[in-house]
């Protein structure tokens, strides 16, 4: 998981260091003089650096491209580098420490930044039935998300039913009949083009009769051109008043899921982030974005295709990694 965000980052802290402290060897143009004696090579190791706000901008600005590349977005990129400011400039530190220190440093911006507020699940999930709407673009993964948890609820000993709440996209249904199959699981359904705040009211209608803990909605996928898509969505949300509206984003879509995500929280509010397809995505620096500018609750990361691979967020897990 974003082992090119990981690479760019372990870059930049080298870069970091060795442009804050070249190396002796680089900046040494003429042969070595003198042997270098014990007592010389303490002095070096001890010798103090005092690192200039200019030299860290000069540095950012070239090394940004590195953070940019891995998709981290701009806002972010800014907290890094002043993080990395208050920590080290003005302040006399060792050569010899140099990296570890600049290396806790991002490890510390890197825990703030993936540091989202929190959604106690379980708790959502003590309310009869409860109802979470998946929301998000075309092929985001909100279907297969959706039976993902099924599966993860299911693992919690809680039962669910599915609305077929897309009824625009061909075979939508279908698909969502087929995990119904494979998780035995009751889909609730109406006709394509029918009105999806209907499906979803009938499916809450049909998890009180027959006592069924969670309600799981989907929705048709929409861009921020469909407004009869988005006011359909926000009929949905009128007439059925989830309990949670779940964003579905593809962690590949890069800095558009900031567009995405303040589109959706306009038209109908976003409660809670999934970010899917984080086994793919060969950049990651997206879920720096998403957690640091967007600052919504990240309930899971897909990794993968099958039921099991939905991995609860764990924000220090992920900068452990990174860094
Ligand atoms: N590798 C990978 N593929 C995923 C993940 N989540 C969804 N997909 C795939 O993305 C495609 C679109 O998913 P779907 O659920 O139909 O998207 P929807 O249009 O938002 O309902 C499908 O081929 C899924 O198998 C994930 O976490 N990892
Ligand atoms: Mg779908």
């Amino acid at each position: 998981m974003f082992d090119f965000l990981k690479k760019k980052l372990n870059e930049v802290v080298k870069k970091v260091t060795d442009k804050v402290a070249p190396k002796e060897k680089e900046k040494k143009a003429k042969p070595k003089k003198e042997k270098e004696t014990f007592t010389s090579k303490i002095v070096k190791a001890f010798t103090e650096i005092n690192v200039s706000s200019e030299k860290v901008d000069e540095i950012f600005q070239e090394i940004e491209i590195d953070l940019l590349e891995a998709d981290v977005a701009v806002e972010a990129i800014d907290k890094i580098k002043e993080d990395l400011k208050k920590e080290i400039v003005g302040k006399s530190i060792k050569k010899s420490e140099l990296e570890k220190q600049i290396r806790n440093v991002f490890k510390k911006t890197l825990n703030e930044m993936l540091d989202v507020p929190k959604i106690d699940l379980m708790k959502k999930l003590e309310k009869r039935p409860t109802l979470f709407v998946f929301l998000g673009f075309n092929g985001s993964g909100k279907t297969t998300t959706m039976a993902k948890i099924a599966y993860w609820l299911q693992s919690k000993k809680l039962s669910c039913v599915f609305a077929a709440g897309d009824s625009f996209r061909a075979a939508s249904i279908e698909q969502l009949e087929e995990h119904g199959k494979k998780l035995n699981v009751n889909v609730i359904k109406h006709q394509y083009g029918a009105d999806p705040a209907a499906v979803i009211f009938d499916a809450v209608k049909y998890a009180q009769a027959k006592k069924i803990d969670v309600v799981l909605a989907d929705t048709a996928g929409r861009t921020h051109t469909n407004k009869n898509l988005m006011d359909q969505l926000e009929k949905i949300v009128r007439v059925n008043k989830p309990d949670l509206k779940i964003l579905v984003i593809d962690s590949m879509t890069g800095n558009d899921i900031i567009n995405q995500c303040r589109m959706f929280d306009q038209a109908v509010g976003v409660d809670a982030l999934v970010l899917t397809k984080t086994d793919v995505s060969n950049k990651g620096g997206s879920i720096l974005s998403a957690a640091y500018v967007l600052k919504k609750p990240i309930l899971f990361l897909g990794t993968g295709q099958s039921y099991k691979d939905l991995h609860e967020y764990d924000p220090r897990e992920i900068a452990e990694k990174l860094i």
